[in-house]
Protein backbone atom coordinates (compact mmCIF):
# COMPACT_ATOMS: atom_id res chain seq x y z
CA UNK A 1 0.00 0.00 0.00
CA UNK A 2 1.55 3.56 -0.66
CA UNK A 3 1.76 5.70 2.10
CA UNK A 4 1.31 9.59 1.97
CA UNK A 5 4.22 11.34 2.17
CA UNK A 6 2.96 13.43 4.64
CA UNK A 7 2.43 9.90 7.04
CA UNK A 8 5.34 8.38 6.04
CA UNK A 9 7.80 7.23 8.58
CA UNK A 10 10.68 9.66 8.86
CA UNK A 11 13.85 8.03 7.69
CA UNK A 12 15.96 6.64 10.76
CA UNK A 13 19.38 6.12 10.45
CA UNK A 14 20.40 2.57 10.12
CA UNK A 15 22.94 0.76 12.53
CA UNK A 16 26.53 2.30 12.04
CA UNK A 17 28.20 1.74 8.78
CA UNK A 18 32.23 1.54 9.76
CA UNK A 19 33.77 -0.56 7.14
CA UNK A 20 34.02 -4.23 7.92
CA UNK A 21 36.98 -6.03 8.74
CA UNK A 22 39.21 -6.87 5.74
CA UNK A 23 39.49 -10.68 5.03
CA UNK A 24 43.13 -10.67 5.94
CA UNK A 25 44.99 -8.71 8.59
CA UNK A 26 47.76 -6.37 7.82
CA UNK A 27 50.73 -9.36 9.00
CA UNK A 28 48.83 -11.77 6.70
CA UNK A 29 48.35 -9.13 4.00
CA UNK A 30 52.28 -8.35 4.16
CA UNK A 31 52.54 -11.98 4.34
CA UNK A 32 50.94 -12.40 1.18
CA UNK A 33 52.59 -9.18 -1.00
CA UNK A 34 55.68 -10.89 0.09
CA UNK A 35 55.10 -14.12 -0.52
CA UNK A 36 53.87 -13.12 -4.19
CA UNK A 37 56.84 -10.94 -4.60
CA UNK A 38 59.15 -13.92 -4.11
CA UNK A 39 57.03 -16.43 -6.41
CA UNK A 40 57.23 -13.09 -9.02
CA UNK A 41 60.89 -13.42 -8.82
CA UNK A 42 61.49 -17.35 -8.82
CA UNK A 43 58.69 -17.91 -11.16
CA UNK A 44 56.58 -19.33 -9.16
CA UNK A 45 53.31 -17.69 -9.66
CA UNK A 46 51.19 -20.08 -11.45
CA UNK A 47 51.96 -22.58 -8.20
CA UNK A 48 49.84 -20.45 -5.98
CA UNK A 49 46.93 -21.95 -4.58
CA UNK A 50 43.46 -21.31 -6.14
CA UNK A 51 42.81 -19.53 -2.28
CA UNK A 52 45.41 -16.98 -3.23
CA UNK A 53 42.60 -15.94 -5.89
CA UNK A 54 39.57 -16.21 -4.47
CA UNK A 55 39.04 -12.58 -3.13
CA UNK A 56 40.77 -10.86 -6.65
CA UNK A 57 37.65 -8.98 -7.51
CA UNK A 58 36.81 -6.78 -4.26
CA UNK A 59 33.04 -6.11 -5.60
CA UNK A 60 31.89 -9.38 -5.37
CA UNK A 61 29.21 -10.09 -2.88
CA UNK A 62 27.17 -13.43 -1.75
CA UNK A 63 27.81 -17.06 -2.77
CA UNK A 64 28.33 -18.46 -6.02
CA UNK A 65 25.36 -18.15 -8.09
CA UNK A 66 23.31 -20.69 -9.90
CA UNK A 67 20.29 -20.74 -12.37
CA UNK A 68 17.68 -21.15 -8.88
CA UNK A 69 19.75 -18.23 -7.15
CA UNK A 70 19.10 -15.98 -9.62
CA UNK A 71 15.93 -16.72 -10.68
CA UNK A 72 14.88 -16.95 -6.32
CA UNK A 73 12.03 -14.64 -5.56
CA UNK A 74 14.83 -13.36 -3.00
CA UNK A 75 18.71 -13.78 -2.76
CA UNK A 76 21.48 -13.77 -0.22
CA UNK A 77 20.24 -11.27 1.72
CA UNK A 78 17.83 -9.69 4.08
CA UNK A 79 16.36 -6.61 2.92
CA UNK A 80 15.53 -3.19 5.07
CA UNK A 81 13.84 -0.22 3.62
CA UNK A 82 13.39 3.37 3.98
CA UNK A 83 10.67 5.51 2.57
CA UNK A 84 12.22 8.99 1.59
CA UNK A 85 9.45 11.40 1.38
CA UNK A 86 9.16 14.29 -1.45
CA UNK A 87 9.15 16.71 0.94
CA UNK A 88 13.08 16.10 1.85
CA UNK A 89 14.87 16.09 -1.29
CA UNK A 90 15.24 18.14 -4.29
CA UNK A 91 15.16 16.85 -8.53
CA UNK A 92 13.29 14.06 -8.09
CA UNK A 93 10.12 12.34 -6.12
CA UNK A 94 11.10 10.88 -3.44
CA UNK A 95 10.88 6.90 -3.35
CA UNK A 96 11.84 3.60 -1.43
CA UNK A 97 15.23 2.46 -0.34
CA UNK A 98 15.60 -1.24 -0.35
CA UNK A 99 19.22 -2.12 0.81
CA UNK A 100 21.07 -5.65 2.58
CA UNK A 101 20.66 -5.22 6.07
CA UNK A 102 23.73 -6.79 6.96
CA UNK A 103 26.80 -4.03 7.80
CA UNK A 104 29.35 -7.10 7.84
CA UNK A 105 29.69 -7.68 3.63
CA UNK A 106 31.18 -4.00 3.30
CA UNK A 107 29.42 -1.49 0.98
CA UNK A 108 27.30 -2.33 -2.23
CA UNK A 109 26.45 -1.24 -5.41
CA UNK A 110 23.71 0.77 -6.01
CA UNK A 111 20.66 1.33 -8.85
CA UNK A 112 17.61 3.67 -9.09
CA UNK A 113 14.48 3.13 -10.94
CA UNK A 114 12.31 5.03 -12.30
CA UNK A 115 8.21 4.08 -13.03
CA UNK A 116 6.82 4.91 -16.48
CA UNK A 117 4.44 7.04 -17.79
CA UNK A 118 1.66 8.23 -15.21
CA UNK A 119 3.39 5.43 -12.92
CA UNK A 120 4.45 5.59 -9.50
CA UNK A 121 7.08 3.57 -7.30
CA UNK A 122 4.24 0.87 -6.84
CA UNK A 123 4.59 0.07 -10.50
CA UNK A 124 7.80 -0.69 -9.95
CA UNK A 125 8.38 -1.64 -6.34
CA UNK A 126 8.85 -5.53 -6.82
CA UNK A 127 12.21 -4.68 -8.08
CA UNK A 128 13.39 -3.28 -5.21
CA UNK A 129 13.67 -6.08 -2.77
CA UNK A 130 14.01 -8.48 -5.40
CA UNK A 131 17.20 -7.14 -6.58
CA UNK A 132 18.59 -5.73 -2.94
CA UNK A 133 18.23 -9.27 -1.73
CA UNK A 134 21.05 -10.29 -4.12
CA UNK A 135 23.73 -7.45 -2.55
CA UNK A 136 22.36 -3.92 -3.85
CA UNK A 137 21.02 -0.76 -2.68
CA UNK A 138 17.81 -0.14 -4.75
CA UNK A 139 16.14 3.06 -4.91
CA UNK A 140 12.35 3.15 -6.73
CA UNK A 141 11.63 6.60 -6.79
CA UNK A 142 8.49 8.58 -7.50
CA UNK A 143 8.90 11.65 -10.26
CA UNK A 144 8.04 15.08 -9.95
CA UNK A 145 5.15 14.46 -11.82
CA UNK A 146 3.92 11.44 -13.75
CA UNK A 147 3.70 12.80 -16.60
CA UNK A 148 7.11 13.89 -17.04
CA UNK A 149 8.88 12.98 -20.12
CA UNK A 150 12.17 10.45 -20.36
CA UNK A 151 14.91 13.22 -20.55
CA UNK A 152 13.08 14.49 -17.59
CA UNK A 153 13.23 10.98 -15.71
CA UNK A 154 17.00 10.60 -16.65
CA UNK A 155 17.82 13.44 -14.69
CA UNK A 156 15.53 12.64 -11.66
CA UNK A 157 17.12 9.21 -11.60
CA UNK A 158 21.22 11.11 -11.41
CA UNK A 159 19.18 13.40 -8.44
CA UNK A 160 18.26 10.04 -6.36
CA UNK A 161 21.92 8.55 -6.81
CA UNK A 162 23.52 11.47 -5.70
CA UNK A 163 20.81 11.98 -2.95
CA UNK A 164 21.42 7.83 -2.69
CA UNK A 165 25.25 8.66 -2.15
CA UNK A 166 25.82 11.91 -0.95
CA UNK A 167 22.68 12.62 1.50
CA UNK A 168 20.52 9.50 2.45
CA UNK A 169 20.73 7.32 5.74
CA UNK A 170 22.13 4.58 3.95
CA UNK A 171 24.96 6.16 1.92
CA UNK A 172 27.72 4.80 3.53
CA UNK A 173 26.37 1.16 2.92
CA UNK A 174 27.10 2.24 -1.07
CA UNK A 175 30.40 2.16 -3.08
CA UNK A 176 29.49 5.47 -4.92
CA UNK A 177 31.70 4.00 -8.29
CA UNK A 178 29.37 1.73 -8.77
CA UNK A 179 25.80 3.09 -9.62
CA UNK A 180 23.34 2.00 -12.10
CA UNK A 181 19.82 2.83 -13.36
CA UNK A 182 16.73 0.98 -14.76
CA UNK A 183 13.34 2.32 -15.53
CA UNK A 184 9.66 1.41 -17.27
CA UNK A 185 8.84 2.78 -20.59
CA UNK A 186 9.41 6.69 -20.01
CA UNK A 187 11.42 5.69 -17.15
CA UNK A 188 13.48 3.09 -19.31
CA UNK A 189 13.67 5.85 -22.21
CA UNK A 190 14.78 7.85 -18.63
CA UNK A 191 17.62 5.66 -18.15
CA UNK A 192 19.15 5.92 -21.52
CA UNK A 193 19.05 9.43 -21.10
CA UNK A 194 21.00 9.13 -17.49
CA UNK A 195 23.64 6.69 -19.04
CA UNK A 196 24.13 9.30 -22.29
CA UNK A 197 24.72 12.00 -19.70
CA UNK A 198 26.99 10.01 -17.13
CA UNK A 199 29.21 7.63 -18.63
CA UNK A 200 30.51 6.87 -15.05
CA UNK A 201 27.43 4.58 -14.68
CA UNK A 202 28.49 0.81 -14.85
CA UNK A 203 25.06 -0.33 -15.72
CA UNK A 204 21.61 0.75 -17.46
CA UNK A 205 19.01 -1.48 -18.15
CA UNK A 206 15.86 -0.21 -19.80
CA UNK A 207 12.77 -2.31 -19.76
CA UNK A 208 10.19 -1.85 -22.39
CA UNK A 209 11.41 1.44 -23.07
CA UNK A 210 9.75 4.81 -25.01
CA UNK A 211 11.70 7.62 -26.27
CA UNK A 212 11.25 10.07 -29.48
CA UNK A 213 15.14 9.57 -29.95
CA UNK A 214 16.07 6.50 -31.46
CA UNK A 215 19.73 6.37 -31.48
CA UNK A 216 22.51 6.28 -28.48
CA UNK A 217 25.41 5.82 -29.59
CA UNK A 218 26.48 8.74 -27.41
CA UNK A 219 26.10 5.69 -24.07
CA UNK A 220 29.24 3.87 -22.87
CA UNK A 221 27.39 2.38 -20.66
CA UNK A 222 27.20 -1.33 -20.47
CA UNK A 223 23.36 -1.47 -21.84
CA UNK A 224 21.26 -4.53 -21.39
CA UNK A 225 17.46 -3.24 -23.14
CA UNK A 226 14.07 -5.42 -22.41
CA UNK A 227 11.61 -5.42 -24.88
CA UNK A 228 8.27 -7.00 -24.95
CA UNK A 229 6.94 -9.31 -28.45
CA UNK A 230 3.70 -8.01 -27.76
CA UNK A 231 4.56 -4.31 -26.61
CA UNK A 232 1.76 -1.76 -28.45
CA UNK A 233 2.56 1.09 -26.95
CA UNK A 234 6.75 0.98 -27.36
CA UNK A 235 6.23 -1.05 -29.75
CA UNK A 236 10.26 -3.03 -30.09
CA UNK A 237 10.06 -2.63 -33.72
CA UNK A 238 10.19 1.29 -33.00
CA UNK A 239 11.96 1.95 -29.46
CA UNK A 240 13.49 -0.96 -27.81
CA UNK A 241 15.17 -2.67 -31.31
CA UNK A 242 16.36 0.60 -32.50
CA UNK A 243 17.74 1.90 -29.22
CA UNK A 244 19.58 -1.54 -29.17
CA UNK A 245 21.08 -0.98 -32.68
CA UNK A 246 22.34 2.15 -31.82
CA UNK A 247 24.30 1.63 -29.08
CA UNK A 248 28.19 1.30 -30.16
CA UNK A 249 29.27 -2.39 -31.29
CA UNK A 250 31.92 -2.21 -29.47
CA UNK A 251 30.10 -1.63 -25.97
CA UNK A 252 29.00 -4.66 -23.78
CA UNK A 253 25.35 -4.77 -24.40
CA UNK A 254 22.61 -7.19 -25.25
CA UNK A 255 18.79 -7.18 -26.27
CA UNK A 256 15.98 -9.56 -24.54
CA UNK A 257 12.60 -9.62 -25.97
CA UNK A 258 10.30 -11.61 -23.64
CA UNK A 259 7.96 -13.96 -25.28
CA UNK A 260 4.05 -13.56 -24.96
CA UNK A 261 4.37 -10.03 -23.09
CA UNK A 262 2.87 -6.64 -23.18
CA UNK A 263 4.26 -3.18 -22.67
CA UNK A 264 3.66 -3.75 -18.25
CA UNK A 265 5.26 -6.90 -18.14
CA UNK A 266 7.91 -5.01 -16.03
CA UNK A 267 5.30 -4.03 -13.49
CA UNK A 268 4.60 -7.30 -12.20
CA UNK A 269 7.31 -9.51 -10.51
CA UNK A 270 8.90 -11.34 -13.59
CA UNK A 271 11.38 -14.11 -12.86
CA UNK A 272 12.98 -13.39 -17.11
CA UNK A 273 13.73 -10.02 -16.42
CA UNK A 274 14.88 -10.64 -12.76
CA UNK A 275 17.30 -12.95 -13.47
CA UNK A 276 18.70 -11.21 -16.29
CA UNK A 277 18.70 -7.64 -14.92
CA UNK A 278 20.22 -9.18 -11.55
CA UNK A 279 23.22 -10.84 -14.15
CA UNK A 280 24.06 -7.83 -15.21
CA UNK A 281 23.92 -5.76 -12.32
CA UNK A 282 26.26 -8.08 -10.74
CA UNK A 283 28.50 -8.74 -14.33
CA UNK A 284 28.65 -4.60 -14.71
CA UNK A 285 27.97 -3.12 -11.30
CA UNK A 286 30.32 -5.88 -8.91
CA UNK A 287 32.31 -7.07 -11.76
CA UNK A 288 31.24 -10.55 -10.83
CA UNK A 289 32.24 -12.83 -13.63
CA UNK A 290 30.76 -15.63 -11.74
CA UNK A 291 27.11 -14.09 -13.41
CA UNK A 292 29.10 -14.44 -16.85
CA UNK A 293 27.38 -17.86 -17.03
CA UNK A 294 24.18 -16.41 -17.22
CA UNK A 295 24.90 -14.10 -20.39
CA UNK A 296 27.21 -16.27 -22.31
CA UNK A 297 26.76 -17.97 -24.61
CA UNK A 298 23.59 -16.07 -25.69
CA UNK A 299 20.54 -17.39 -23.52
CA UNK A 300 18.42 -19.07 -26.40
CA UNK A 301 14.99 -18.51 -27.39
CA UNK A 302 12.49 -20.77 -25.06
CA UNK A 303 8.84 -20.17 -23.86
CA UNK A 304 9.56 -17.09 -22.01
CA UNK A 305 12.34 -15.50 -24.73
CA UNK A 306 11.79 -14.51 -27.88
CA UNK A 307 14.80 -13.11 -28.72
CA UNK A 308 18.26 -12.42 -27.20
CA UNK A 309 21.05 -10.77 -28.97
CA UNK A 310 24.27 -9.37 -27.95
CA UNK A 311 28.05 -9.55 -27.47
CA UNK A 312 29.64 -12.08 -26.37
CA UNK A 313 32.36 -13.03 -24.08
CA UNK A 314 31.86 -9.45 -23.17
CA UNK A 315 34.63 -6.81 -22.62
CA UNK A 316 34.75 -5.03 -19.78
O1 LIG B 1 5.97 5.39 -19.90
C1 LIG B 1 5.26 4.89 -20.78
O2 LIG B 1 4.43 3.99 -20.56
C2 LIG B 1 5.39 5.51 -22.14
C3 LIG B 1 4.40 5.02 -23.10
C4 LIG B 1 3.39 6.05 -23.42
O3 LIG B 1 2.47 6.28 -22.68
O4 LIG B 1 3.58 6.69 -24.59
C5 LIG B 1 2.53 7.51 -25.06
C6 LIG B 1 2.94 8.93 -25.08
ZN1 LIG C 1 20.12 10.00 -30.10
Amino acid sequence: MQQHPLTAPVSTAPVSTTPPPRRAGRRARRFASAAAAIAAVVGLSTLTSPGAHAADNPYERGPAPTTASIEASRGYYAVSDISVSSLLVTGFGGGTIYYPTTTADGTFGAVAISPGYTGTQSSIAWLGPRLASQGFVVFTIDTLTTLDQPDSRGRQLLAALDYLTQRSSVRGRIDSSRLGVMGHSMGGGGSLEAAKTRPSLQAAIPLTPWNLDKTWPEISTPTLIVGADGDSIAPVSSHAEPFYTSLPASLDRAYLELNNASHFAPNTSDTTIAKYSVSWLKRFIDNDTRYEQFLCPLPRPSLTIEEYRGNCPHTS
